[in-house]
């Protein structure tokens, strides 16, 4: 291993450029201008976009960062989230316009006007109160995609409970120990959602979590699928209670920097760290991202963003930036293939979807379902499109904007994380020419960089460590109880640099490609590579859809490359044999040279991902290094480690 050895080596090259619409780029709402005007003055920039928001005092000092890295933004101002979100527009007289189309699995429908949703959250507000909760109180929020979610978030907004949703489908266990780490008084759920066609129970699950709990007080239902629940003392049925409220509710302001919600990450080991957002810095950084980034126009514009609101990119892209802005949005509650694989577009066609945001995992199932699917709807009405959650693969990317977008649309890959709140590094669908496979540029107003093992920035083509080197409005402010680790998580690998835990490297423009977090990164004969990069050259391969990689004990190079590949829905059956394995290993040996070239192939039916579409590494190398698998409660769907497994004795080792 040579002295000079780069922190990650640049294999993969890329050509294409995209250039925005014309149409689009003259209509931006954000044009080239405004990164000069945050680089000449950052704070006066934030400042200004805070005013996109209604505040009931001004704030007397933008950014506080006295005691870093805990910071305060919009010292001593005061706002409430919920007005901003919900009675702004109906007092502009927008009331009448739809703020959720509201798509349930079965097909059931209901659409509500933001002065419907200003009724609802006033009832829930005023029931939360009736129930005790006050302001400060922690509420946990375990609902499906049903509009009681939205409602039950900004109604705990309004009076300034502090949420915490758990995702429908983590178990009671990890519900348990959310609302036990928060200490939460009330628990919102339903007697259940529906799921792949059948109704799927969640008070049950509610119930066990309970049982072992101490702080929780009562236990508000939503009935949704009509099943019978068990009735226990602390339970209490939202028809029964909320709709008998008064619809109006006076909200009062608070501070900037009021709790506004905790949310979990799932984080691959130990204890889930509870990431603390606040009130006023918040807001203006999901609002001017989602106005910026997704160049929403709220007279025209219809949105749908598909990730589920127990993800960061649910509360901060679904709840409160489109309602911040006064968005139109549809909200779907079930699965893209119930009860056909052309759902989703379906509803794009249905609603005349103009901006649609999804992850890289959705987009390569698509891709393995093949493109007749989305080709019999009428996607014309799209005009953006949003890709987050993993690095979207160049094949991908181009997948998407040819077959989804018509070759006309933007695709904006967003870089952000449950920890940042809101979209850091992204393209401006009006400004950028994207290039598949980037995530380009911070937004501005962010400060970013790319840095080696001694936090030196690294030349353009070099690559490293993905960090920011200034505060931002929406950023975390701390792990809920645990500043210590708050500090020792994210402020401790490199002086005065928040690290994100991801791998990435600058382009010869100096443009960013994110390379997967560095814990997956392999060492080959002395080089540091990419999962994503050789994942991106096997889907470059026209037969796949889907790949993993990753780096298993070699006795020659320290680490071999063993990929494992999903084959595109016509592919299916040309795939066996040595011959396609063979074709692989020399397809990236080709695209990326003969150092990735890897060790092992295994052709698969499906790959381990977590509920929120990551692709799960770890369990991947328990298979290439033939240990037995690790913990699978985190994966989606626990039957896909058989399914891999099972198909081991087909495993192809060559040269
Ligand atoms: C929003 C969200 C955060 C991690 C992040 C990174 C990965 C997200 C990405 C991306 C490459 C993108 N990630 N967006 N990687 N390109 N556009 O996903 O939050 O669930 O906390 O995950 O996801 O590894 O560090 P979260």
């Amino acid at each position: 291993m040579s002295e000079s050895q780069e922190t990650l080596s640049n294999l993969l090259q890329e050509t294409r450029r995209f250039p925005p619409p014309a149409e689009l780029a003259e209509n931006a709402n954000v044009t080239a201008d405004a990164y000069d005007e945050a680089a000449a003055d950052r704070l006066a920039f934030w400042e200004k976009q805070a005013r996109r928001l209604s505040w009931s005092r001004e704030w007397d000092q933008v950014l506080d960062w006295s005691n870093p890295p805990f910071a305060k933004w919009f010292v001593g101002g005061e706002l409430n989230v919920a007005y901003n979100c919900v009675d702004r527009h109906v007092e502009a007289g927008r009331g009448a316009k739809v703020a959720f189309h509201w798509e349930g699995e079965p097909g059931d429908t209901r659409t509500l006007t933001y002065a419907d949703l200003q009724r609802e959250v006033n009832k829930a507000a005023n029931a939360l109160l009736e129930l005790g909760v006050r302001k400060g109180d922690r509420v946990a929020i375990y609902l499906p995609m049903i509009p009681e979610l939205p409602v039950s978030m900004l109604a705990c907004a309004r009076i300034g409970a502090t949420h915490s949703v758990v995702f429908g489908g983590f178990s009671a266990d990890a519900l348990r120990t959310r609302i036990d780490d928060a200490q939460a008084k009330l628990v919102i759920t339903a007697d259940g959602g529906y799921r792949r066609g059948k109704p799927s129970a969640l008070k049950p699950t509610v119930d066990e979590a309970v049982e072992a709990t101490k702080s929780v007080e009562h236990v508000l239902v939503v009935r949704r699928t009509g099943e019978d629940v068990v009735q226990n003392g602390r339970d209490v049925w939202w028809h029964d209670l909320v709709d008998r409220q008064s619809d109006q509710h006076d909200a009062e302001a608070h501070d900037a920097e009021h709790p506004l919600y905790i949310l979990y990450t799932s984080g691959t080991t130990g204890k889930p760290k509870g990431i603390l957002h606040t009130t006023g810095g918040y807001l203006t950084q999901v609002a001017y991202t989602h106005h910026a980034v997704f160049d929403l126009k709220p007279g025209s514009d219809v949105y749908w963003c598909s990730a589920d609101i127990g993800w960061v990119t649910g509360h901060s892209y679904i709840v409160y930036g489109p309602l911040a802005n006064g968005a139109t949005s549809v909200m779907y509650e079930g699965t893209p293939d119930t009860p056909h694989k052309g759902r989703w577009w379906e509803i794009i066609q249905k609603y005349k979807v103009t901006i649609f945001y999804t992850a890289p995992t959705a987009i390569r199932t698509f891709m393995k379902w093949g493109d007749d699917i989305p080709a019999q709807y009428d996607l014309s009405s799209l005009r953006v499109l949003g890709s987050v959650g993993e690095p979207i693969n160049p094949e991908a990317y181009v997948w998407y904007r040819e077959n989804i977008g018509g070759g006309h649309c933007p695709v904006v890959d967003t870089w952000w994380q449950t920890e940042t709140g809101a979209v850091m590094i992204s393209p401006l669908p009006g400004v950028t020419a994207g290039k598949p496979g980037a995530a380009m540029r911070p937004l501005p107003g962010i400060v970013a960089d790319v840095v080696d093992d001694q936090g030196n920035p690294v030349p353009d083509g070099g690559g490293g460590f993905l960090v920011l080197k200034e505060p931002w409005p929406s950023m975390l402010r701390t792990i809920w109880g645990d500043d210590e680790r708050f500090v020792k998580t994210y402020w401790s690998r490199f002086e005065d640099m928040y690290f994100a835990g991801d791998g990435a490297k600058k382009d010869d423009d100096g443009d960013i490609w994110l390379l997967g977090r560095v814990d997956d990164v392999m060492l080959v004969s002395g080089h540091n590579i990419s999962t994503t990069e050789v994942e991106s050259a096997l889907v470059s391969h026209p037969k796949v859809a889907e790949a993993a990689v990753v780096g298993a004990t070699d006795p020659v190079t320290g680490q071999a490359i063993v990929a494992f590949v999903i084959p595109r829905g016509s592919a299916g059956e040309e795939v066996e044999g040595d011959e396609f394995a063979r074709e692989l290993r020399d397809h990236v040996a080709r695209s990326l040279g003969p150092i990735a070239k890897p060790r092992q192939i295994m052709i698969v039916p499906e790959l381990p991902k977590t509920r929120s579409g990551k692709i799960m590494r770890r369990l991947l190398k328990d298979v290439a290094e033939n240990r037995s698998i690790g913990d699978v409660t985190t994966l989606a769907d626990s039957t896909v480690m058989d399914l891999i497994s099972q198909k081991l004795p087909s495993a192809k080792t060559e040269d």
